[in-house]
């Protein structure tokens, strides 16, 4: 291995962190005193585990209908949860499962709370506010948002195994940061100790599950080191920590082939009789169209109907997550989740009739040129991590080194075309950041069409979140216009981004914000730049919604930021008209 190489691998190794294996078995006696209670659904179904009604619902010929459900109050949630059993009562289409996507406040300890800003969903305090989900209706909840990789990791996770939950994630989110916590001693640790927990709660069949769009993946331009990555999480999941690893996917692969060769490839490398290693399967969430709305009911159905016709196949129970037509816009309200739940459910009456109709041979190519590669990734992971002196035993060492990893450079430094031809190149490549590139060079040639040149002009670039396109689009977009971009990463907070611009000397920034969070965002810069005593001019993009007091869904809150003096518009030319004349 190149020397370099070595070297930084060695720089990302903890030096003062406890021994995984050790918090790994705190967390096997700690699980041992935790009771998972049967929950509503599984008692009115007469089954053990919610797996077990999924195995048994496919060997009807049906299929396990979830909804991703995050409202802005734990009231509204309840209630929705209650609406969904009576409207699989009332139509007969049964929807089993709802999947909790809380605020990710609720990954926080309670004292951090008052630092937090608030986003688009709601909040849950005591286990009590766990447990009244699976008690509200016999509707089968689980929590995977916000849970297994945070800094509350041991705390949430038990209260989600005591309300019943049949799995908890998500594992992948490590990656992420949480505002004003910075303790990650502690808080991974915590999530080691939780595998541990889970591991003793194999027998009920609860998983710890992944989404390999939320973490590295979600930055990767190749399927094939999504499949390299999913076997470096189940080899410290399943080889390291003995718990049961479970994926879900779909948000960002909507290219057909890809995906469904995603998911026979995982399905193959890590299924087994006993226990199949998809565990849902989201819509997709970069096809839709924000205009004529309805239309994205076109792109939903097909992609619920192949995903059908797979489990019919192949034989495997994964739970359909649909997504809502308004996923582009905001998160979406009850209505339009039944409304899009109820087309797929529609079109599975159908399935039978199409499967005949089915050749799966492009999607089995694929696939296996998928394993094969992807198998040789996972290798040049542990091959380079092993040789660079990680104890990759050690599940909390496997952790943090993945976390401090530059995703970017870690698909291209352990991507097998490199040592088969020098450079990096996709074998299947992925789709947002493809359109995102389309996008950039959209927007590049029709200002340059109108003559905007940046040379000269300085400014930085950042995201408020964990989201990354639009940050890639702007850093891109300004640089190729001659500007010179220092890109402050993802993940920044409103004092982090003005320290960055100080000890630049640069005055001009732009800010990508996503989670809802835009509002209360725009305020604290304005109110940190007074108490500096500095001005700045500031420009925002991304989603504009934001949770007001006395609103159930998102509302637009451009003119309030605006307000703040912080420009906001997603119309690139108008941003640098703002900025720099
Ligand atoms: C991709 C995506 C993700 C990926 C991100 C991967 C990554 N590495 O970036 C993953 C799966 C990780 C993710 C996670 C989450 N996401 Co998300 N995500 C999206 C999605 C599908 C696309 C966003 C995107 O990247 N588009 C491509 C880029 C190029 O476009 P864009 O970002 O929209 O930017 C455009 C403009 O906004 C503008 N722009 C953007 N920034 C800037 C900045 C400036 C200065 C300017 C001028 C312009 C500009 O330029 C672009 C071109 O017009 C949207 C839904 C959608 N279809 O838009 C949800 C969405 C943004 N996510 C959302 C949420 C809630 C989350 C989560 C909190 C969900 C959860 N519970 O897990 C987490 C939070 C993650 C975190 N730590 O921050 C919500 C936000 C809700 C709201 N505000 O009302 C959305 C709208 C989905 C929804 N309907 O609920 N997400």
């Amino acid at each position: 291995m190149d020397q370099a190489l070595k070297e930084h691998i060695q720089s990302l190794i903890p030096t003062d962190f406890p021994d995984g294996r050790t918090l790994l078995q705190e967390g096997v006696e700690l699980g041992h005193k935790i009771q998972v209670p049967r929950t509503k659904f599984l008692e009115k179904h007469q089954c053990r585990t919610y797996l077990e009604y999924r195995k048994k619902r496919l060997a009807e010929g049906k299929q396990t209908w979830q909804l991703l459900l995050g409202l802005a109050t734990l009231e509204d949630e309840l209630d929705a949860i209650r609406k969904i059993h009576e409207f699989s009562e009332r139509t007969g289409m049964e929807i089993s499962g709802v999947q909790s996507i809380p605020s990710q406040i609720v990954g926080l300890p309670l004292e951090y709370w008052d630092k937090f800003p608030k986003q688009t969903s709601y909040e849950m305090r005591s286990p009590a506010d766990w447990k009244a989900h699976n008690d509200a209706a016999p509707i089968q909840v689980a929590w995977q948002d916000f849970h297994l990789a945070c800094p509350a990791a041991l705390q949430t996770t038990i209260n989600a195994l005591e309300a019943g939950t049949d799995r908890l994630g998500c594992v992948s989110t490590f990656v992420w940061d949480y505002t004003g916590y910075y303790d990650e001693k502690q808080r991974f640790s915590d999530m080691v100790r939780s595998l541990g927990i889970l591991s003793t709660k194999k027998d009920l069949d609860i998983d710890a599950v992944t989404y390999p769009e939320d973490g590295l993946p979600g930055y990767f331009l190749d399927i094939a080191s999504w499949v390299g990555y999913m076997l470096v999480e189940n080899y410290i999941v399943s080889d390291l920590c003995h718990a049961n690893f479970g994926i879900s996917y779909g948000g960002l692969l909507t290219a057909v082939q890809p995906r469904m060769a995603f998911a026979l490839a995982m399905h193959r490398l890590l299924s087994t009789e006993d226990h199949p290693v998809l565990t849902y399967f989201n819509g997709g969430t970069i096809d839709q169209i924000p205009n004529d709305i309805n239309c994205n009911f076109g792109t939903g159905v097909q992609e619920m109907l192949i995903q059908i016709l797979f489990n019919l196949k192949y034989n495997t129970p994964t739970i359909i997550s649909p997504v809502a037509v308004t996923e582009c816009l905001r998160t979406p309200s009850l209505e339009e989740l039944l409304d899009i739940a109820a087309a797929g459910i529609r079109a599975e009456t159908k399935a039978q009739e199409w499967l005949p109709l089915m050749d799966f041979t492009v999607i089995e190519e694929m696939s296996e040129l998928l394993m094969e590669k992807g198998q040789k990734f996972f290798h040049n992971v542990l091959d380079s991590f092993k040789e660079a002196g990680v104890d990759i035993e050690d599940p909390l060492q496997m952790i943090m080194v993945l976390k401090r990893f530059n995703p970017v450079k870690f698909e291209q430094i352990f991507h097998p075309s490199i040592a088969e031809t020098g450079s990096f190149k996709p074998y299947c490549p992925s789709q947002l950041g493809r359109q995102t590139m389309d996008l950039k060079e959209n927007i590049v040639s029709d200002l340059r069409s109108k003559h905007c040149n940046l040379s000269g002009k300085r400014m930085i670039c950042a995201s408020a979140d964990g989201h990354s396109y639009g940050l890639m689009l702007i850093d891109k977009v300004f640089s190729e216009l001659g500007a010179s971009v220092v890109n402050g990463g993802v993940d920044v907070e409103p004092a982090a981004l003005l320290d960055l611009a100080d000890e630049e000397g640069i005055t001009h920034i732009c800010i990508s914000t996503h989670c809802g969070q835009c509002l209360a965002y725009a305020q604290q810069l304005r109110q940190i730049a007074a108490d500096r005593n500095r001005t700045y001019h500031i420009a925002m993009g991304g989603m504009f919604t934001a949770l007001l007091p006395g609103n159930k869904l998102p509302v637009d809150v451009r003119e309030q930021i605006i307000e703040t003096g912080v420009y906001a518009d997603n119309d690139i030319e108008k941003q640098i008209e703002f900025l720099f004349q």
